[in-house]
């Protein structure tokens, strides 16, 4: 059995003190456990990657997979794209996750072009992209270092370039909000965490993961320069937008 199925058990034991979360050695052995059972949406979203890409990627452009975590997008990407179709590079601030992730496509994908870089995504000199994929990375950054990245990405972008972006998701109206967070927790339940991991975790993020609303995503890609975007798929309190850069 291979380390990227260990199951994430990483806060259930009670913990005196939650530590603040983060990207560490402990974290990357179980996260593809740990994504699977606490993102709803997350393989229907990996899985509408290449389809999208298939639609709106010039045949051998440049990829980006930004907050790349272990590389599954670039995956994906792969395990549907002919090697010539793209170029990739992931890029993660792990040191954990971005050794896992080169080895992983070292060995699973020799014959694609996949380059991992360790960096911080806020102060990278991007290359022109065909496609710009943020999942779930942007709710990690500070809320007031949002809207320059995603500016920065527009203009990287080629005309006709699409960026997707999966987040967390908050509602604005607290009834609303308090009603798909109820039904996460149940999703958890269901995928086998127990209440005190699920509140562990909760408190850990807190600070750390801090959601916008669907609005305030739109209202972000529009100021970056972004003409058109739409939300293209929504589970609970997650939701990936695609934003179109005009060719
Ligand atoms: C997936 N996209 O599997 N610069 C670079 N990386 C960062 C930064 C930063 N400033 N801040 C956080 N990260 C992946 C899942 S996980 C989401 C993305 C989650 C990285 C961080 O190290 C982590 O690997 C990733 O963003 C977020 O589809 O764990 O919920």
């Amino acid at each position: 059995m291979s380390d990227a199925s260990y199951r994430d058990a990483i806060f259930s034991t009670p913990l005196d003190r939650v530590a603040r979360f983060s990207f560490d050695e402990k974290v990357v052995a179980c996260f593809p456990d740990m994504i699977r059972r606490s993102v709803p949406g997350y393989g229907q979203i990996l899985g509408m990657l290449s389809l999208i890409a298939q639609r709106h990627l010039r045949h051998g452009a440049h990829v980006y997979d930004l907050g790349c975590s272990l590389g599954a997008s670039g995956l994906a990407l792969a395990g549907a794209l002919a090697p010539d179709a793209f170029r990739y590079t992931g890029v993660d601030l792990s040191p954990a996750m971005t050794s896992k992730a080169r080895q992983t496509f070292a060995d699973e994908c020799p014959a694609y072009a996949m380059q991992v870089e360790e960096a911080d995504i806020r102060t990278l000199e991007y290359a022109p992209s065909g496609m710009i994929i943020l999942n779930f990375t942007l709710q990690f950054l500070p809320a007031a270092d949002r809207d320059a990245l995603l500016t920065r990405l527009y203009a990287a972008l080629e005309p006709g370039g699409v960026l997707i972006l999966s987040e967390k998701t908050v509602d604005a109206d607290e009834r609303d909000n308090a009603w798909r967070v109820e039904r996460y927790h149940d999703f958890k339940r269901a995928n086998g965490y127990s209440d005190l991991e699920i509140s562990q975790k909760r408190t850990a993020l807190e600070n750390v993961l801090v959601p916008d609303t669907l609005d305030a995503l739109h209202g972000r890609l529009k100021q970056a320069g972004f003409p058109r975007s739409m939300t293209w798929f929504q589970y609970l309190n997650f939701a990936s937008l695609i934003a179109f850069k005009e060719g």
